[in-house]
């Protein structure tokens, strides 16, 4: 069998077919570093996340009941609920943000269908060729702006003649927001509207990629529903920044949703007594303070800051590509929600390692960048050591000679 591989595709070791750690040589790990026992701050992702007390009591009380007859009170009030935010017409609870883009997949395009959609995406890279395998579809990549669109100039070129026998045909455009490859950037409504009029002047439906659309609501300032406005259906994560152990709704008109619920049978997605899960999305999809909505802004400010003390420390810089395509330092603005992406001077599985060592873990993220999440439980004050953890592990595994790269 071959080694585990990372959610980038980096072989790393562990458990066969479990992600764990990416490309950290834990051989430099130093053997004593600290006498005192240290907690360990971990920005690999918000996925990370543990249920609130809140939550787990919410979970152990719910009120359940078989879910593939439609019986599961906590899931109906929990599809309901989201349905409502967004302003659809119906709600599915699937068990992961993979599996509500798939099905959402599977209800709006046909075999041999093809999908429109950004190279940089989570449905083109990080999802095992779900649209191919199992849908049946190929996907027209276009290429991702900084500011996580995609340009409808490029969008509407890319459609098909569907008069021409040779070609698949376009069955649908999807776009993500927030954008994790960009720096998770949040697409705001005037950009979406775009896409979809572009989408529908074809006469295709437009599919959100939102795991993180409530970041993207809360960095905009708008209403959900009006966010999700001009897309036909969105999938969103409760697992990720509202901190739930598990599961994402995808939501859309009531016809959309009931093939999307077929699809999630198809996959072997029906889950039974589902409102122990679903309950605690019940309380993250509160209004105000009584909910994990709201509280994702404290997260952004946390990015922020950390992103403003990092473009501080010699070592850390622009993370290029699509996320910041200037080189030079670390722009802190960039950072509109929870990602903080960046690169090293020296050898990033050394700096990560040398990070991991002092109690800080980070992503080894696509194009060469270091990620670091800031999410429910981080505060401000682990903000501080962070980026003092960071300055050190550069210190450690900086490279004998600076790169020539301009500052
Ligand atoms: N993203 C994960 C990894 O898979 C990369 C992360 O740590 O960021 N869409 C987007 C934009 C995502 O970022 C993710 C997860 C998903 C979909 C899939 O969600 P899950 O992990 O629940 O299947």
């Amino acid at each position: 069998m071959g080694p585990a591989l990372s959610p980038h595709g980096k072989p790393r070791a562990g458990r066969a077919g479990q992600l764990s750690r990416p490309d950290v040589d834990r051989s430099r790990r130093p053997a004593c570093l600290y006498s005192a026992p240290m907690t360990t701050i971990d920005l690999r992702s918000d996925t990370v996340t543990h249920p609130t007390a809140e939550m787990r009591r919410a979970m152990a009380a719910a009120e359940v009941g078989d879910d593939v007859w439609g019986e599961d009170p906590t899931v109906n009030a929990l599809e309901e609920r989201a349905a409502e935010l967004l302003g659809k017409g119906a709600g599915l609870f699937v068990s992961s943000g993979t599996m509500g883009n798939l099905v959402s997949l599977m209800a709006h395009v046909e075999r041999g269908g093809e999908i429109i959609a950004g190279a940089q995406s989570h449905i083109v890279r990080d999802e095992a060729a779900g649209h191919a395998v199992v849908v049946g579809a190929s996907v027209l990549q276009l290429r991702d702006g900084p500011d996580g669109t995609l340009d409808p100039v490029d969008v509407a070129t890319a459609f098909r003649d569907p008069s021409d026998a040779h070609e698949p045909g376009t069955a649908l455009v999807a776009i993500e927001n927030a954008h994790s490859h960009s720096g998770n950037q949040p697409i705001g409504i005037a950009d979406t509207a775009r896409i979809a009029a572009v989408a529908h002047a074809g006469g295709v439906p437009l599919h959100v990629d939102g795991a993180r659309f409530f970041n993207a609501v809360v960095a905009l300032g708008v209403r959900p529903s009006e966010l999700a406005q001009p897309a036909d259906s969105v999938t969103f994560c409760l697992s990720k920044g509202l901190a739930c152990p598990a599961g994402s709704v995808v939501v859309g008109s009531a016809p959309f949703i009931g093939r999307a619920r077929r699809a999630r049978k198809l996959l072997g997605g029906g889950m039974r007594q589902a409102g122990v899960l679903a309950a605690a999305g019940l309380i993250a999809l509160r209004d105000g303070d009584a909910g994990m909505i709201d509280r994702l802004a404290e997260d952004h400010a946390n990015a922020r800051r950390l992103a403003e003390a990092l473009a501080e420390v010699p070592g850390v810089r622009s993370p290029g590509d699509i996320a910041q395509p200037e080189e030079g330092p670390l722009d802190p603005t960039r950072v509109r929600t929870n990602f903080v992406l960046f690169r090293v001077d020296g050898d990033r599985g050394a700096f990560l390692a040398a990070a991991e060592a002092r109690g800080l873990r980070l992503d080894a993220y696509p194009h060469g960048q270091v990620r670091a999440a800031t999410h429910h439980g981080v505060t401000g004050a682990d903000i501080a050591r962070v980026a003092s953890i960071v300055a050190s592990a550069i210190e450690e595994t900086k490279p004998a000679v600076a790169p020539a790269i301009p500052r």
